[in-house]
């Protein structure tokens, strides 16, 4: 366990309006001299918080547990190679994207060089300017903080981008260019390729006779039922309104068919709670299967032969599979 500030005697940070954005960051000081760890973090504390761990062999691993904006580690420590340990930090998955400030001697010049090229963001020599300090931290947590905000902000853009907002499920365009894909692999491993549409029936009076949101709350527990049914590597799209396309790498015709069965019945076989569960309606709905027929074959004969199987379940009376 690392020390905290308060246990070394570190008072809550006395805040004071120029320093103070409100927004200090959770630090990580390795230093196993008791002087120095206790003045760094005293000077620390007054914007940040700051956990000591003197235990140089401890401090990767509350590096990886604690969740820090910012690993302060000294590199004269003894006994122990303060590099190694960023270096460590470094190829650790938990610690990859934290900056490390390293601490060292005056004369360690060839130590920080090593240092800056295996990942250290940025150094402070002893003996350690308290300005400098507090300047160089923040600087390390802002930057730490935007790109955080950055990456964050990618990682939701490209999920908007491939999901339909209200089922959840992938949405078109992910599948379309997705598809083409999973037919290739399907073609050179020479493994089948199910696919099915599903289109709920007479979706249209759901939405006339109870509603434009009961018919939103079927939807939603439909593709929660379609979650239920599929594996982890099947795909599932929302296709246009009220129909979705099923992809089923490596399943032949048959057990597809077994799929698309238990799934027809799971919608059938009970009825969609709407209106915050006020109301319970029937809903069932058609599907049209089929797999991919031979080596290369375009996609988009594979769809239509789909949409072809699913035109008859229609026609023949609704509430079926048709292959
Ligand atoms: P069928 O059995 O032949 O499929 O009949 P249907 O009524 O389901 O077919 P149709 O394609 O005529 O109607 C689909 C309806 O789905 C029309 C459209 O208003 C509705 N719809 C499309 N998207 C949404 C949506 O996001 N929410 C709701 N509530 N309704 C939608
Ligand atoms: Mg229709
Ligand atoms: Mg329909
Ligand atoms: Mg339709």
């Amino acid at each position: 366990r690392a020390i905290t500030s308060l246990e070394i005697g570190v008072q809550a940070p006395e805040r004071n309006a120029i320093t103070d954005t409100g927004k200090g960051g959770r630090i990580l000081l390795v230093d196993d001299r008791q002087s120095s760890y206790e003045r760094l973090a005293t000077l620390l504390a007054a914007e940040h918080t700051v956990d000591v761990e003197p235990n140089p062999t401890e401090a990767l691993f509350h590096a990886a547990e604690g969740n820090y904006d910012l690993l302060i580690v000294s590199l004269d420590l003894n006994n122990f190679d303060g590099l190694r340990l960023c270096s460590q930090a470094r190829s650790l998955e938990r610690t990859r994207h934290v900056p490390i400030l390293a601490i060292a001697e005056a004369e360690s010049g060839t130590r920080l060089l090593r240092g800056l090229e295996i990942g250290v963001n940025d150094y402070l020599l002893r003996p350690v300017d308290k300005n400098e300090l507090s300047a160089r931290a923040r600087t390390q947590i802002r930057r730490r903080r935007y790109t955080d905000h950055l990456r964050d902000n990618v990682q939701n853009s490209i999920e908007a981008a491939i999901t339909d907002a209200l089922t959840g499920l992938h949405n078109r365009r992910y599948m379309e260019s997705h598809l083409a894909t999973l037919a290739e692999q399907a073609s050179t491993r020479g493994k089948p390729l199910a696919l099915m549409i599903l289109d709920i029936d007479y979706f249209k009076s759901i939405n006339d006779n109870y509603g434009h949101d009961a018919g939103d709350d079927v939807l939603r527990e439909f593709a929660v039922r379609v979650r239920k049914s599929i594996r982890g590597i099947d795909l599932a799209c929302r296709y246009g309104g009220e129909e979705f396309v099923i992809v089923m790498p490596e399943t032949d015709l048959h057990v597809a068919g077994m799929v698309a069965e238990r799934l027809r019945r799971s919608i059938a076989g009970e009825p969609f709670a709407v209106h915050k569960g006020t109301k319970r309606i029937e809903v069932t709905i058609s599907i049209g299967l089929t797999t991919l027929e031979q080596k290369g074959e375009a996609v988009a004969d594979v769809l239509k032969r789909a949409d072809t199987a699913l035109y008859r379940a229609k026609h023949d009376g609704r509430n079926r599979v048709v292959s």
